[in-house]
């Protein structure tokens, strides 16, 4: 593996003042491994209150941001208003947001990486392919074609992490095994290595994400270019995201 063991929580939009109250005494609680960073992806009106009760130990990322900087874009959220509440990281590419959503590798996601980068946010960077595309053998053409838009936009690769996300593995409790994600991760890490340096392919991190849980991330975590998670249904849970973190 490359870089510091990862994992992200991605809580989605789930939570309330209550249950968020609830699961920041048990992160607060659990005793995480020292070798391992930790971050939590709370819903935007969730992270001031996530910032001022969560131990320093873990860092707060935003699900999403505006392409560019604040102004007259209704219902949105800049990089500048994340920074200035404390928030250091942004997911950007999410599956969710690509085929839910509709956002774009070309208007969107890049443009956004850019510019949340340029603000100092720290991106992980989500690609992963279909259940069709998989099966039509496109994965890593798919996985490549995301990378892609995120390279053209990416100029210091140090504040971003890599994650992999296969969509049919997302929520629907089928994991991926570990020699599938371990397969994209080592194809992903040589294209960068083609593509953008070998200095960044050897030290960039690839997480995998997709119904990772506290049973089944040990023979991941074991696998040469996993370097750790994005974890959502399980990420609700303190104890079993402690124990995820602690697969390091
Ligand atoms: C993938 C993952 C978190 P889950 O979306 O980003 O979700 O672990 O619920 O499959």
């Amino acid at each position: 593996g490359s870089g510091k063991f990862f994992v992200g929580g991605n809580w989605k939009c789930n939570g309330t003042k209550e249950s968020i109250t609830k699961l920041v005494s048990d992160l607060n609680a659990a005793t995480l491994e020292s070798d391992v960073d930790v971050v939590v992806a709370p819903p935007f009106i969730y992270i001031d209150q996530v910032k001022s009760s969560l131990t320093d130990r873990i860092e707060v990322s935003a699900q999403n941001t505006w392409i560019g900087k604040g102004g007259a874009f209704t219902g949105e959220i800049s990089a500048e208003q994340l920074v200035d509440i404390g928030c250091q990281w942004v997911i950007l590419g999410h599956s969710e947001r690509r085929h839910v959503i509709g956002e774009d590798d070309q208007v969107f996601i890049g443009k956004k990486a850019a510019y949340a980068l340029s603000q100092n946010l720290k991106v992980m960077a989500c690609i992963g392919e279909l259940l069709e595309e998989r099966e039509a053998g496109k994965t890593f053409d798919v996985c490549f074609k995301q990378m892609k838009a995120f390279a053209d936009n990416i100029t210091d690769w140090k504040n971003v992490v890599i994650a992999y996300e296969p969509v049919w593995a997302i929520g629907t409790g089928k994991v991926a095994s570990p020699e599938q994600a371990q397969e994209v991760h080592a194809a992903v890490r040589d294209w960068l290595k083609t593509n953008v340096s070998a200095d960044v392919a050897s030290t960039v991190r690839i997480i995998y994400g997709g119904s990772v849980n506290a049973a089944n991330c040990a023979e991941l975590a074991k696998k040469e270019d996993i370097d750790g998670f994005l974890v959502g249904g399980a990420s609700l849970k303190g104890p079993d995201f402690a124990t995820i973190c602690n697969s390091v």
